[in-house]
């Protein structure tokens, strides 16, 4: 067995281990669905902007249709995008597994295309939108499809007030996270024995907090990524490479485990 199939087989040991496990997701575990991550240089148009100067509140105050369209982009490029590999070897994992949570900062919905169970959603979905101005008394969603509304002009205004713009149902830098959420998020990773961390930069914050809360009680952080990571000072274990190869043959190791 090489080097990295007895590191693979210890991690899925590990795993099988696990009374908790915590799967911490970022852009990275859908980069192999063809999503570019998010300061992965976007095409064309995108390419000259810093994501994070357009999922702000002033960003869309200043610029609806700016930003508006960079979502529409987006939306565009996951509706012709599936979950890879690594999104269904998380949920076949959990055959093996007495509790698994994922908690993901994507908003392209593909842990729930791929059926996982339990999935924490910190930054909201982009494939929902609602009124930018928050008015109240009607359901809070709105369905753009069933709006007429001149397409390249940027956003419709919400049909309810006809005040403000329509929105996407992220949560941009600078706004608070839905505190149900991210309350769930840090006491499963308080109790996680193990928290594996995919796919993430680990820069922003709250999600970042997140496996230091993990490691502060014990836990054991095993992070999978290409690349080096803000995550790596506090991972037991680093898996370096895809996570769309990764995750498939952790999954294995785990099957051979179950069945020797
Ligand atoms: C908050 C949704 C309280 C939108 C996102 C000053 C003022 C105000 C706030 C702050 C401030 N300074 C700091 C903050 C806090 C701020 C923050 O953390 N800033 C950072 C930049 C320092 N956080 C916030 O504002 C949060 N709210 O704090 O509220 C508050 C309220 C009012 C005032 C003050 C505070 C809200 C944060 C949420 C922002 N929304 N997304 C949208 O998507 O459009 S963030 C967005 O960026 C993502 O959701 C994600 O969270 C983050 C990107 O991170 P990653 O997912 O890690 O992606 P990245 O591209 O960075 O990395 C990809 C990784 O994948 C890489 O490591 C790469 O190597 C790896 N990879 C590549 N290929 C693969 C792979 N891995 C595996 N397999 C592969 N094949």
């Amino acid at each position: 067995m090489s080097d990295n199939d007895q590191h693979l087989q210890t991690v899925a040991e590990i795993l099988l281990n696990a009374q908790q496990l915590v799967v911490s997701t970022g852009a990275g575990i859908s980069k192999e669905s063809g999503i570019p991550t998010f300061r992965d240089a976007h095409d064309g148009l995108w390419a000259q902007y810093d994501p994070q100067d357009l999922a702000t509140p002033r960003a869309f105050i200043k610029d609806p249709k700016l930003v508006w369209d960079w979502y529409e982009y987006r939306r565009d490029l996951m509706k012709n995008a599936q979950p890879n590999a690594g999104h269904h070897a998380l949920v076949q994992m959990e055959e093996y597994l007495p509790n698994m949570v994922i908690v993901t900062q994507n908003i392209d919905g593909f842990h729930h295309l791929a059926g996982s169970s339990d999935i924490i959603c910190l930054h909201g979905s982009i494939h929902r939108n609602k009124c930018f101005g928050d008015c109240q008394g009607h359901p809070t969603y709105i369905d753009i499809n069933t709006l007429a509304w001149d397409k390249s002009s940027g956003p419709p205004l919400c049909p309810y007030c006809q005040k403000a713009y329509v929105r996407p149902d992220v949560v941009w830098f600078e706004e608070s996270l839905d505190s149900a959420l991210i309350n769930r998020a840090y006491a499963v990773s308080a109790q996680a024995d193990v928290m594996l961390v995919v796919g993430t930069s680990g820069v922003v914050f709250p999600a970042a907090q997140l496996p230091i809360i993990t490691r502060q009680n014990g836990g054991i952080i095993i992070e999978i990524n290409p690349n080096l990571t803000q995550v790596l000072a506090l991972a037991h274990r680093r898996l370096e490479g895809p996570s769309g190869e990764i995750l498939p043959r952790i999954l294995d190791h785990m099957r051979k485990l179950k069945q020797a």
